[in-house]
């Protein structure tokens, strides 16, 4: 599917100069009327909010963001470890089309022993929605989750300051993803980094078991089955640590394991692409897809969270 750039239908114009001079007194007080009728609905209920400046791509449905890839088509760039500090390098995934602007993006970690290609397969899944999207290395396999929350944020430093796709991407716009230590990572970063607009941690791993630190908007994927980074005794705790008056979510995926985030997964997809929308870019048409709270199903065992959302 192509991207979808904002596109505006050329109006055919009078031929004669008196037309065109017609034409500018008639759209003069157009104009004009337009201000004044402005003016007095401003405020008002069916006032027509300021559009939304973050907002990219068609208005969203279920299949759109169940589907394998979104409208954009995307290119990937790697970035050598011996190219940058604080983090071990990466791959970047990106809008090709610069006819939509700037977009959010998002730092995501592997977990444990874990590298970029363990979690690459997001890359594409979600920058095809829009997004500036790096999935990286860390300096070593075996670092903790404290050190990966901080790679995050060296990548995210390095992405929007010194990338080549760092005039692509909005700077007040970032978050921040992970795999089990790296979603041990993701909850680390937003905590130190409250500037964040979203955090996804999938299937985390941290030793410490409360958040209430966390500013940012964050959705925690758990899985029924994962016996190394248990619900009880990871994701669940962290939900509930998290402020009660935060945008927060637990998603727990039905019959999955540790590992279903280091394949593609549609259900983690949907959300993650939901959660990012609803929050990087301020989007509410992602609302739909996260309030009411979805229903137990086959690849829903639980959904925690509160709605509607109020940042
Ligand atoms: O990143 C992870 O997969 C964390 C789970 C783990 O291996 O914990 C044991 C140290
Ligand atoms: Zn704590």
């Amino acid at each position: 599917m192509q991207q979808h750039p904002h596109s505006s239908t050329a109006r055919p114009r009078p031929a004669t100069r008196a037309a065109r001079r017609g034409a500018g007194r008639l759209a003069g007080a157009a104009a004009a009327i337009a201000a004044v009728v402005g003016l007095t609905t401003l405020g008002g209920p069916g006032a027509h909010a300021a559009e939304n400046p973050y907002e990219r791509g068609p208005a969203p449905t279920t299949a759109g963001i169940e589907a394998a890839r979104g409208p954009y088509a995307v290119s990937e760039t790697t970035v050598s470890s011996l190219a940058v500090t604080g983090f071990g390098g990466g791959a970047i995934y990106y809008p090709t089309s610069t006819a939509d602007g700037t977009f959010g993006a998002v730092a995501v970690s592997p977990g444990y022993t874990g590298t970029q290609s363990s979690i690459a397969w997001l890359g594409p899944r979600l920058a095809s929605q829009g997004f500036v999207v790096f999935t990286i290395d860390t300096l070593t396999t075996v670092d903790q989750p404290d050190s990966r929350g901080r790679q995050l944020l060296a990548a995210l430093d390095y992405l929007t300051e010194r990338s080549s796709v760092r005039g692509r991407i909005d700077s007040s716009r970032l978050g921040v993803m992970g795999h089990s230590m790296g979603g041990g990572g993701s909850l680390e970063a937003a905590k130190s980094r409250p500037s964040l607009q979203a955090a996804v941690p999938l299937t985390p791993w941290n030793l410490d078991k409360t958040w209430p630190e966390i500013s940012t908007p964050t959705l925690i994927v758990g899985a029924d089955g994962d016996s190394i980074a248990p619900v009880a005794s990871h994701a669940e705790p962290f939900y509930s640590s998290l402020p009660s008056s935060l945008d927060r979510a637990y998603l727990e995926l039905n019959n999955a394991t540790h590992f279903a985030p280091n394949t593609s997964n549609t259900t983690i997809a949907k959300y993650s692409i939901a959660w990012l929308k609803r929050f990087i870019d301020n989007d509410t048409r992602y609302e739909q897809f996260l309030c009411p709270l979805p229903r137990p199903s086959l690849t829903i065992e639980e959904y925690r969270g509160n709605c509607p959302h109020t940042s």
